[in-house]
C-alpha cells in the first residue's frame, strides 16, 4: 500500500466515526518521527475538505480555575443539544500533562463515557512551537469525524491565550474570585484575546468575592473598551454548581452565529491560516536547518560567539544560513 492509499484508508475510517482510526490520525499528527510526519501530512490533504464545520472554543485560565468542570458542564448541555463534542486537552508542559490527564478524565465523568463525545489530552511540551499547529491539525480531524463542538483546554494566561487564539473562533478565560490582576494577566493585556472572561467558582465563601471581580473586570474593560474593536463579555458562574452555565453556552453559539452571519468568521480563519503558514514556514526550516548534528555543531558554536561579544547576532544568523546553504549546495553537487 502506498503512503497515499493509506492516508486515503485512515481519512474514510475517521470520517465513518471509527474512533480508533481518529485515534492513530491524532497520534500520527503529534509523532515528530519523519516518516510520520510524511504519513500525517498525507492524511490531512485527504481531510482538510471535511473539516471546519465546528465550534472552536478554547478555554484558557489558570492552572486549577475549573476548565475541566466548565467543558463538562457545557459539553454535556450541548450533547442534550444534539451537538457532537470533542475536548482537546493541551497541557504546554509535557510534565505535569500526566498529571493532567488523570484530572481531566476525573472532571469529565460524563463526556468521559457518552458516545458522541471524545475526550484526547495533547501534551504539547515537546513541540517547539508549543499549542500551535499540531493541535490545529487534530482539531481538523475531529471535525472530520462529525464532531461540531470542539473545546480547546490550555493551561496559562498571556501568550497561551494568544496561541490559542490562533486556532479557536471564541476564547473563554476563566478567572478565579479574588486572584490579582497581575497574576491573571490583566494588566499585561492578555485578556484582550478572550470574548468571555468567567470569574469561576462564585458559589459558598467565594461567591461574593467572584462577584465583585467580575464587577472590576468589566469595569477595567470598560475603560480601555475603545481601544478594541469588541469589548469581552464579563460573567460570574459556578462550574461546580451549574450556575450560568446555560448562559454560557447561548452567549458561545449567540457569538457563533454573528460570526457566521457577518463573515467575521471567514476573515478571522483566514487570518489565522495565513498566520499558520508563516508559523509553518518557521517551523520547516528551523527543522531542516537545525535536523542535522553538524548545523547543530555551527549553532552553538555562533552562540558561543554572541554570549561572548564576539560577534552580533545578526552576524552569527548570516553565517549561519550561509553555512547552511554551502552545505546544502555541497550535497547537491
Ligand atoms: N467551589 C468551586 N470549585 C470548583 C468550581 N469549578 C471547579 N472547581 C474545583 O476546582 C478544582 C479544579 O477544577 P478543574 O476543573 O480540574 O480545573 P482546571 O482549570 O481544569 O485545572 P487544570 O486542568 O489542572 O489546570 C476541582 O477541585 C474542582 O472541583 C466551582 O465553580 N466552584
Ligand atoms: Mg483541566
Amino acid at each position: 500500500m502506498t503512503i497515499n492509499e493509506e492516508g486515503l484508508l485512515l481519512a474514510n475510517a475517521i470520517r465513518s466515526g471509527d474512533r480508533s482510526a481518529l485515534a492513530k490520525g491524532i497520534t500520527l499528527t503529534e509523532s515528530t518521527l519523519i516518516e510520520d510526519r510524511k504519513r500525517a501530512d498525507n492524511l490531512l490533504l485527504e481531510i482538510l475538505p471535511f473539516s471546519g464545520k465546528s465550534h472552536r472554543i478554547g478555554v484558557t485560565g489558570l492552572p486549577g480555575s475549573g476548565k475541566s468542570t466548565l467543558i463538562e458542564q457545557l459539553g454535556v448541555k450541548a450533547l442534550d443539544m444534539g451537538y457532537k463534542v470533542a475536548v482537546l486537552a493541551v497541557d504546554p508542559s509535557s510534565e505535569k500533562s500526566r498529571g493532567s490527564i488523570l484530572g481531566d478524565k476525573t472532571r469529565m465523568t460524563s463526556l468521559a463515557v457518552h458516545p458522541d463525545a471524545f475526550i484526547r489530552p495533547s501534551p504539547s511540551g515537546s513541540s517547539r512551537t508549543g499549542i500551535g499547529n499540531r493541535t490545529r491539525e487534530c482539531i481538523y480531524l475531529c471535525e472530520a469525524a462529525g464532531f461540531d463542538f470542539l473545546f480547546v483546554e490550555t493551561v496559562g494566561v498571556g501568550q497561551v491565550e494568544l496561541e490559542v487564539s490562533e486556532i479557536c473562533d471564541i476564547v473563554l478565560l476563566l478567572l478565579l474570585p479574588g486572584a490579582g490582576d497581575e497574576l491573571q494577566g490583566m494588566k499585561r493585556g492578555s485578556t484582550e484575546s478572550a470574548d468571555l472572561i468567567l470569574v469561576n467558582k462564585a458559589d459558598g465563601t467565594t461567591k461574593s468575592s467572584a462577584q465583585i471581580t467580575a464587577s472590576d473586570y468589566q469595569n477595567a474593560l470598560n475603560l480601555v473598551s475603545g481601544l478594541r474593536t469588541r469589548a469581552a463579555d464579563v460573567m460570574s458562574i459556578s462550574a461546580l454548581e451549574n450556575l450560568g452555565t446555560t448562559e454560557v453556552l447561548n452567549k458561545i453559539i449567540g457569538l457563533h452565529q454573528k460570526q457566521s452571519n457577518t463573515g467575521e468568521i471567514k476573515t478571522l480563519r483566514s487570518k489565522q491560516c495565513r498566520n499558520w503558514l508563516w508559523r509553518s514556514i518557521k517551523e520547516v526550516i528551523e527543522e531542516s536547518m537545525l535536523g542535522g548534528v553538524s548545523m547543530l555543531d555551527i549553532i552553538l558554536k555562533l552562540e558561543k560567539d554572541v554570549t561572548l561579544g564576539h560577534i552580533t547576532g545578526r552576524i552569527a544568523a548570516q553565517r549561519f544560513v550561509d553555512q547552511y546553504l554551502k552545505s546544502v549546495s555541497e550535497h547537491k553537487t
